[in-house]
């Protein structure tokens, strides 16, 4: 594709990470014309973005992939958590089977998109000086495709190597012998640090909240493994739409409270084994009630404190208080995090003690005082879920930016759609399962509704769709209910958009889980796609 090229579309999708990639090849295949603008240089959102050392898939890999069978029967993962490469494969794959990349325009970030009441079409310009012309716009720019820079003074005077863990460098950056400096402990931190651990000369984690982190059991996975997995892979897939998180397991239906201590250790021990399963697949009221939260709290903090020997650090890694509730804020996996810090090279800084007063050329000043470094490793996460939606000029009818009409909190009509802009569609976007879903899930299963939603409008010869201001009110007022009756509020999160100075303060995701969300979707599309003006 040319540079300058206008082209005229059904649909154009924005991203080729899981959702985006989806959405093509099922558009393809119901006849819609389709293509897909991409940021990166290559697919897999932010699996192109996310190439720091260390940086790996917190699901495991069997369930974290296409459902397709053609897909997953040529295709196995050399360990069970992959990491960047490995997706990448991956991806790869997926290409070579479906042939998608020659309907994706890379190096193409979105500007603009502008919406036409005239002809009801979009007009989309792209940084590589196209322009697309769409009945429908598909927004699956990710939940973290937006990096968040922290606002120190100095930044830009550092003299080293210095790179956002969202925006590493494609070639990669050499650790080995180097003086490192880590700002921020969240899932990307922490990956780095492991990584960064092995070889540094001294390595420097600049910690503001610590993270709760469950113990990845990493495993190989040969030929062998990868044959056994494929036996019963297509109904652990067929599971993962009727669970809160999609994976292929739920929360336990009961309380924390209800059983003995014996049987809660018991099962809080099996768990531990499990990844993400001591968090999403635990007793199905320690997210919801701060006492039955205690338990997993005690659980994780007296396992993680006997890991770390020196017990100044013990208590600021894992507090015998605890800092927020056990599971509200993204927990991460990690392998030897907690162990690293009894290594002579590995250093703590509690910037609630030691605040950063500014970078300087060649390292680093906080009230105690100057550490030099060679690499500052901004580990400082992402304008999460909206800032890749807001990063774009969307304008919608009556002149409405997307931006500004979010800038005092989202409403999207089941996490979808938003009044004023019709025939724009999000995905893994605000207010839907996105953040607490197994992204793979959600890019298929959310995005078959919105295949099926074009399908109607084509179907029934209908040209124009908008979410009703009503009906985004009446589910922003959902999500806020189901938030009160959690523990979400209690954390600084980016489920809560916390993370970002001035974000409203909004539970971004959508916490009443898969089963309770399609039901939802469900009840409106029997009834004719209620909620939405449909023309
Ligand atoms: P996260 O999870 O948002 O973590 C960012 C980390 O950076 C977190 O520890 C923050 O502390 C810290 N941070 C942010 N700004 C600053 C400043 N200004 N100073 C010091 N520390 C700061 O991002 P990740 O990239 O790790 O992970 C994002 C998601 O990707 C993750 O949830 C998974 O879904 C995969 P805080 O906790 O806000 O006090």
């Amino acid at each position: 594709m040319t540079t300058t090229s206008v082209e005229e579309l059904d649909v154009l999708i924005v991203g080729a990470g899981f959702a985006g990639l989806y959405q093509l090849e099922n558009l393809r295949k119901r006849g819609f014309k389709a293509k897909v603008l991409e940021a990166g240089g290559g697919m897999g959102g932010i699996w192109y973005w996310n190439c720091y050392p260390g940086a790996r898939v917190d699901s495991e890999g069997p369930i974290y992939q296409f459902t397709r069978e053609d897909l997953w029967k040529d295709f196995g993962f050399s360990e069970l958590y992959p990491g960047w490469q490995e997706l990448r494969r991956y991806f790869a794959h997926v290409d070579e089977k479906l042939d998608l990349s020659k309907d994706i325009r890379f190096n193409a970030r979105v500007e603009s998109a502008t919406f036409d009441e005239e002809t009801n079409r979009w007009t989309v310009e792209a940084g590589d000086g196209s322009t697309t012309i769409c009945r429908y716009l598909v927004l699956c720019t990710g939940f973290g495709s937006k990096p968040i820079f922290p606002d120190i003074p100095g930044l830009d005077d550092f003299e080293g190597v210095s790179h956002h863990t969202g925006l590493w460098p494609q070639e990669g950056v050499d650790l080995r012998d180097k003086r490192i400096a880590i700002i921020g402990t969240g899932a990307s931190g922490v990956q780095v640090a492991q990584e960064a651990a092995k070889s540094a000369s001294q390595l420097t984690i600049f910690q503001r909240t610590p993270v709760q982190a469950l113990p990845m059991r990493q495993f190989d996975l040969s030929d062998e493994d990868n044959e056994r997995i494929k036996l019963d892979l297509e109904e652990r897939f067929s599971r993962r739409g009727t669970t809160f998180a999609g994976f292929e397991w739920d929360f336990i239906p009961k309380s924390a409270l209800e059983v003995s201590e014996e049987e809660r250790t018991a099962t809080y021990e099996e768990l531990w084994e499990g990844g993400f399963k001591f968090w999403l697949g635990t007793y199905q009221d320690v997210l919801f009630e701060e006492e039955a939260n205690d338990t997993a709290y005690r659980f994780w903090r007296d396992r993680t404190r006997a890991r770390i020997k020196d017990p100044i650090l013990r208590e600021k890694l894992a507090p015998l208080k605890k800092a927020y509730p056990f599971g509200v804020k993204r927990p991460s996996l990690e392998r030897t995090y907690y162990d690293i810090f009894n290594q002579d090279n590995v250093e703590l800084v509690d910037l609630h003690e030691d605040p950063i007063e500014r970078i300087l050329p060649h390292g680093i000043r906080t009230a105690s005082g100057d550490r030099e470094f060679d690499i500052i490793v901004l580990a400082t996460g992402f304008d999460a879920v909206t800032g890749g939606l807001t990063a774009i000029d969307i304008v919608g009818t009556d002149g409405h930016s997307l931006k500004d009409k979010w800038s005092n909190g989202v409403e999207a009509y089941l996490g979808v759609a938003t009044a004023k802009f019709p025939n724009m569609f999000f995905l893994y976007g605000p207010q839907s399962p996105s953040g607490f879903c197994n992204g793979p899930t959600c890019a298929e299963l959310q995005g078959d509704l919105i295949l099926d939603t074009l399908d109607y409008l084509r179907d029934n010869g209908y040209s124009r769709i908008e979410s009703e201001p009503d009906s985004d009110r009446n589910w922003t007022s959902h999500v806020a209910e189901l938030t009160e009756a959690g523990l979400y509020e209690k954390a600084n999160s980016w489920y809560m958009g916390a993370n970002v100075p001035g974000k409203p303060r909004q539970l971004l995701n959508y916490p009443g889980g898969l089963p309770t969300y399609f039901q939802k979707w469900s009840e409106m599309a029997d009834a004719g796609y209620k909620g939405f003006a449909v023309t």
